[in-house]
């Protein structure tokens, strides 16, 4: 007697609308049934962006008919469908009643939180669930770890290397194209003036009816979460990435490198790519992308600064977090090396409620499109976090909800770690803490402001100045034996006790004065 087929139910979540991907390789076609679901659970462990919660569910449902044109069935659960019950576990044990499935395949998630909730799922469906390798990634989870053993300070740069050569990106034979690593230098430059033509913000994107089915949910379901649902500007499907892709070769690449640090008041994007939703979710191949953007180069139609930087930022940075984040969760997610335990004030869900325009321009980028640029994360928002000593988790959280690309895999340690100092300097190995002059030096934002940056005293004194000095004071003792901080240290040592005293008060007054949410 022949044995019968085991019929597996192969879950696909949200980030991995890929046709590769594992959990669907590991399957028949022809037996297997794909488990899409869209639940409120989701939406809600956090308040996501509503423009995000929209870009998700409407790629996803573009996704299932992409599968479906490829032959498999998709069984796919509406977030309105009367019996959802709005978690993924129930979901998955609805879908094990209702096709009969001896065995659940799915791949490798991109939160613990969400790894941990499907360890539980065997027992509650009573068929074995099982967890196949996310594959979408240059180096593994495994490679990772042994990269990490006897590496106290586990460094990008060094890690980047071994990704170049390994992938033969920008390589020549076994040196770097164009005799360096690293082209930052060339990547420092301040706000474009003239002559110049940004990446235009995202053009009007014509809605199908799949996107407006969501948006109308969203609205019903989300639409208090903090941040704007319309103009919706983000594409829902491979097709339209690899438009945005193509685009970005043209319009944003070449000048990418230049202007990667720099800000802008009236454009939110400048020549960043905008790629990272398109990655996180699946919809663009990390590495072809990379192959993509060096055949500018060798084309000669993009600088080497502007394609090593932007390799760097996908196979040096994006890989990296990925690699710290599963290395070291879940205590990873616990760690407030600084302690900071600040509540949030309201001017991170308000633009109008505070000052200072750096500030203001990047809360107003986030609410209106569910994204800001790497500087306006890293130097505004997550400068300040960090200098006011901002809660950890609770800014954690917020970044986590707020952006389009936010997946904690990602968001963690760029935040916890990079912004934050808060992993102790795993992801750092220092604190990115700045004072008004560099946003002065990066932006045209002080031109507006009521603060003025040349002034660190006194009403008109720029709150980053204040905060930093306070900031390098709080942590003189812990901050005295980095050799990077090595300058900004002594600097500090030669305050006098009045001086002091002066930071202290003023800082207290301006944290104190943050109206809260
Ligand atoms: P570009 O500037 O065009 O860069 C190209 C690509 O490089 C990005 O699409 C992205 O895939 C990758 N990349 C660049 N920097 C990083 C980085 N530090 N880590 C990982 N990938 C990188 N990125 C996310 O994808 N999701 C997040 O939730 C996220 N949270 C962040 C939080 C903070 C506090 C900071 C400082 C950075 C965060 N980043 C996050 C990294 C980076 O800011 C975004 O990837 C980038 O702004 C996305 O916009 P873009 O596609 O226009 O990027
Ligand atoms: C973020 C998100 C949201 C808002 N909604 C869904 C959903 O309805 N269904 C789904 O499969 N995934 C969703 N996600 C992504 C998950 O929260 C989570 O980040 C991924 O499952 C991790 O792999
Ligand atoms: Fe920001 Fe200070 Fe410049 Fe105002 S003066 S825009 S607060 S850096």
């Amino acid at each position: 007697m022949t044995k019968p087929l085991a019929k597996k139910l192969v879950v696909v979540l949200g980030d991995q609308l890929t046709p590769t991907l594992a959990g669907l390789q590991a399957a028949d076609k022809a037996s297997a049934v794909v488990l899409m679901m869209e639940v409120q659970a989701e939406g809600t462990y956090v308040p996501h962006h509503p423009q995000k919660i929209a870009l998700i569910l409407s790629a996803m449902r573009h996704f299932a008919d992409e599968l479906r044109n490829l032959g498999w069935t998709v069984d796919y659960v509406p977030l309105d469908a009367p019996e959802n019950t709005q978690s993924f576990k129930g979901e998955v044990q609805r879908a094990v009643h209702r096709h009969g499935a001896t065995e659940v395949l799915v791949t490798w998630p991109g939160e613990w939180r969400v790894l941990e909730d499907m360890r539980t799922w065997a027992a509650a469906v009573g068929v074995p669930v099982k967890i196949v390798e996310d594959d979408r990634w240059v180096m593994s989870r495994a490679w990772f770890a042994q990269w990490m053993q006897g590496r106290k300070q586990p460094r990008m740069e060094h890690f980047y290397r071994e990704v170049r050569r390994m992938t033969g990106l920008l390589m020549d034979g076994d040196q770097p194209v164009g005799g360096a690593w690293n082209f930052d230098h060339d990547n420092r430059a301040g706000p474009p003036v003239g002559g110049l033509l940004p990446l235009p913000v995202r053009p009007a994107e014509t809605l199908d009816a799949t996107d407006e089915a969501v948006l109308t949910l969203v609205a019903a379901h989300f639409g208090h979460h903090f941040g704007r649902l319309r103009p919706f500007g983000w594409t829902t499907t491979r097709v339209g990435a690899e438009a945005r892709l193509q685009n970005f070769l043209r319009e944003g690449l070449p000048w990418f490198g230049t202007y990667q640090d720099a800000m802008l008041e009236e454009h939110d994007t400048l020549f960043h790519s905008l790629l990272s939703p398109y990655l996180n979710l699946g919809l663009l191949d990390p590495l072809a992308v990379c192959r993509a953007v060096e055949a500018e180069y060798v084309a000669g139609r993009a600088p080497l600064n502007a394609v090593e930087g932007f390799i760097r930022q996908m196979i040096g940075w994006r890989e990296f977090v990925r690699g710290i984040y599963w290395h070291q969760m879940p205590e990873y997610g616990t760690r407030n090396a600084l302690a900071a335990t600040r509540p949030l004030p309201k001017f991170f869900w308000d633009p109008d409620a505070t000052d200072m325009a750096c500030v203001r321009a990047a809360v107003r980028n986030t609410r209106d499109h569910a994204y800001a640029h790497h500087i306006q994360r890293l130097m505004v928002t997550g400068n300040l976090a960090l200098l006011a000593g901002l809660d950890v988790q609770a800014v954690c959280a917020w970044y986590l909800s707020v952006y389009i690309d936010a997946f904690e895999w990602v968001e963690l340690p760029n935040t916890l770690g990079m912004a934050l100092h808060g992993d102790g300097g795993l992801v750092g190995s220092k604190p990115y803490a700045a004072s008004g002059k560099y946003i002065q030096r990066m932006s045209n934002h002080c031109q507006g402001c009521r603060f003025d940056p040349a002034v660190s005293a006194g009403p008109k004194a720029c709150p980053f100045n204040v905060l930093y000095w306070d900031f390098l004071l709080r942590h003189e003792e812990k901050f005295r034996t980095n050799g990077r901080m090595g300058p900004a240290m002594a600097n500090v040592a030669r305050l006098d006790d009045a001086r002091r005293a002066e930071v202290r008060r003023e800082a207290a007054e301006i944290v104190e004065g943050w109206e809260a949410p």
